[in-house]
Formats: C-alpha cells, sequence, structure tokens
C-alpha cells in the first residue's frame, strides 16, 4: 500500500476515503509544516496532500530528486505556495482542486462586498461596543449595491462565479479583465486594466498570484480607482500591496476594502486593524464543512489516479 501523509487535520470524510486506498498518515497539527519536515515528508511518503502554507519551496526539492514521494496533491486551488518547477525537476507531480472551491470563494466575495459597501463590520461592531445611540435617517450610509458596476479582475471560474452573482442577484453590470474573452449567458465587457478600475464601483480581484499579478493593486493603480469604489480581495494577499492599500484607506482615496487574504499570512498589519474602512476576514473562502470535504475528496482522487498510473485529472505542472 502507498503511503500517504496529510499534512494537516482534514475533515473525518476525506480521512476515512484516503485510508480505504492508502496507508495514511495524518499530522494532527494546523501549524504549516517546517523545511525539515517537508524534506523528511519528500522522503519518507510515496504522496503529500499539503495545504495553504505548506511552502513547499525550491529549497526543499533541492537534492531531493530520488525523493520516494512522486506527488503534491493540493487541497485547495492556489497553488503558489509550491514551486511547480522546482517539483517538476525533482519528478515531483503537483495537482489542484479547482471547482470545488468555485462557489465558496465567489460567495465569500459577494459577503465582503456588501459587508464593505454597507459598512456591516463598522456596524456591528458599533452594535457590540454599545456605541449605538438608535437609528436616524443619514446614520453609517453606505454604497447601494444593486445596478452597481464590477469589475472583476480574473475571470476564470471563481471570477465568473461572482459575475453570474452580481448579474443575476444584484443586477450589477460586469466588466473583467482577464487574458482570453469568455462567454458568459448575459452581456458583459472585457476591458484592459486602466478602464476597468476607473469605471468600477467595486474591484473584485480573482486572479491566481504569479509574478504577473504580484502587486497588481499598488498606489498607482488603486490611485486609478474611484473615491467611493470599493477592493476586494479573495485571491491572494500577493495580488496587493498591502502598504500601498494601508495609506489609500487612510487617506480615504478609496471607499473600502474587504480583505479575505493578506501578505503575510496570518499577520494582518496594526495599521489595518485600526481602520473602520476595511472588512477584514480569516481567509474564510472555502470554509464550509462540505466544501472542504470536496476538496479533499478531489485531492484524495488525484492521488488514487496518479497511483493507478494514469494521469490524475487536476494536473498542474
Ligand atoms: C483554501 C484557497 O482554504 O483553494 C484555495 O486556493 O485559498 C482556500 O480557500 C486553502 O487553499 C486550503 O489549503
Amino acid at each position: 500500500m502507498k503511503r500517504v501523509l496529510l499534512t494537516r487535520p482534514l475533515p473525518e470524510r476525506v480521512i476515512k476515503a484516503a485510508r480505504e486506498s492508502f496507508e495514511v498518515e495524518v499530522r494532527d497539527e494546523v501549524a504549516p509544516l517546517k523545511v525539515g519536515q517537508m524534506r523528511a515528508a519528500l522522503a519518507l511518503y510515496d504522496g503529500v496532500l499539503p495545504t495553504l502554507g505548506d511552502q513547499f519551496s525550491a529549497e526543499v526539492f533541492a537534492g531531493n530528486e530520488n525523493s520516494r514521494c512522486k506527488i503534491l496533491a493540493n487541497f485547495g486551488v492556489g497553488y503558489n505556495h509550491i514551486d511547480t518547477t522546482a517539483a517538476a525537476a525533482a519528478g515531483v507531480i503537483v495537482t489542484n482542486t479547482p471547482g470545488a472551491v468555485t462557489d465558496a470563494t465567489a460567495d465569500i466575495a459577494l459577503t465582503l462586498m456588501l459587508m464593505s459597501a454597507r459598512r456591516a463590520g463598522e456596524g456591528e461592531r458599533m452594535v457590540r461596543a454599545g456605541r449605538w445611540a438608535g437609528w436616524n435617517p443619514t446614520q453609517m450610509l453606505g454604497l447601494h449595491m444593486t445596478g452597481k458596476t464590477v469589475g472583476i479582475v480574473g475571470m476564470g471560474r471563481i471570477g465568473q462565479a461572482i459575475a453570474r452573482r452580481c448579474h443575476y442577484g444584484f443586477d450589477m453590470q460586469v466588466i473583467y479583465m482577464n487574458r482570453s474573452e469568455k462567454e458568459l449567458n448575459f452581456s458583459t465587457e472585457r476591458a484592459g486594466m486602466e478602464e476597468l478600475l476607473a469605471r468600477s464601483d467595486f474591484v473584485v480581484l480573482s486572479v491566481p498570484a504569479t509574478p504577473e499579478t504580484h502587486h497588481l493593486m499598488n498606489a498607482e493603480t488603486l490611485g486609478l480607482m474611484a473615491p467611493h469604489a470599493h477592493l476586494i480581495n479573495i485571491a491572494r494577499g500577493d495580488v496587493v500591496d498591502e502598504a500601498a492599500l494601508i495609506r489609500a484607506l487612510q487617506a480615504r482615496q478609496i471607499g473600502g476594502a474587504g480583505l479575505d487574504v493578506y501578505e503575510h499570512e496570518p499577520k494582518v498589519p496594526d495599521a489595518l486593524k485600526a481602520l473602520d474602512n476595511v472588512t477584514l476576514l480569516p481567509h474564510l473562502g472555502t470554509a464550509a464543512l462540505e466544501v472542504r470535504e470536496a476538496m479533499g475528496m478531489m485531492a484524495v482522487r488525484n492521488l488514487r489516479t496518479f497511483f493507478a498510473g494514469k494521469a490524475p485529472p487536476n494536473k498542474v505542472n
């Protein structure tokens, strides 16, 4: 039987499914693996099911060209924590879990759009602190979302799911930026970054973290957003220059921001926490049991297919 390591305690159903096919070890810790532990994992297991935070960098693969482990079946769609080129060079294939995460992540984007536009976090803090003195007609006025324009940066599966929710649920106009044209069942407009930023009431980031998308939102691009517009990031922290965003929020240069991801997770700068015009979530994108189960089952399927000698369905390198 192949030996497989699950680097975190995953839902029971996933562990059970993995145990049906493999000799499984479940690491009972929530902290990410350290370099030495990743190197040991490559030597001791035939396959590893890593998660966000396990930084499989080039250093981990260096000198591991003949490692026992031949597959990293990542739990999640984003795999920027794995150096897939170094993995390939070491003879390790990498798979991910597209599809399983789509709806839940799109739901969190909409949650952040509404929370940011309608000042929900700020209002909740006010009630909890006993600072609410009663209703008045001009109190805590936010931005009305229905009928507005959303600019979606990255029109992959998640971007399209966000577009559908904005169109069907909120009657919004959808502009998007993407390498290729996407056909949806309703009218959308493909635009360049400058135009998208200037025209959008909401800018939603749903691109993978790559060298090209690193700090895509920076002092200059934030400066192109409308002063009432909200920036939503459900992608990866790297896509936004956090220091520039803090300055833009402090100066009230944009309407607000809703973040599920951060540049140095789980560190969230105090300057960001001190601001009222930003909604901060702890990377909740896929945090629902059935979603995490579906992600895990997909990763297990990738492992099973690979060990059956076939190409796994979600190979990325
Ligand atoms: C996951 C995510 O929770 O799928 C992704 O890329 O960002 C998340 O929502 C995480 O990756 C789990 O490893």
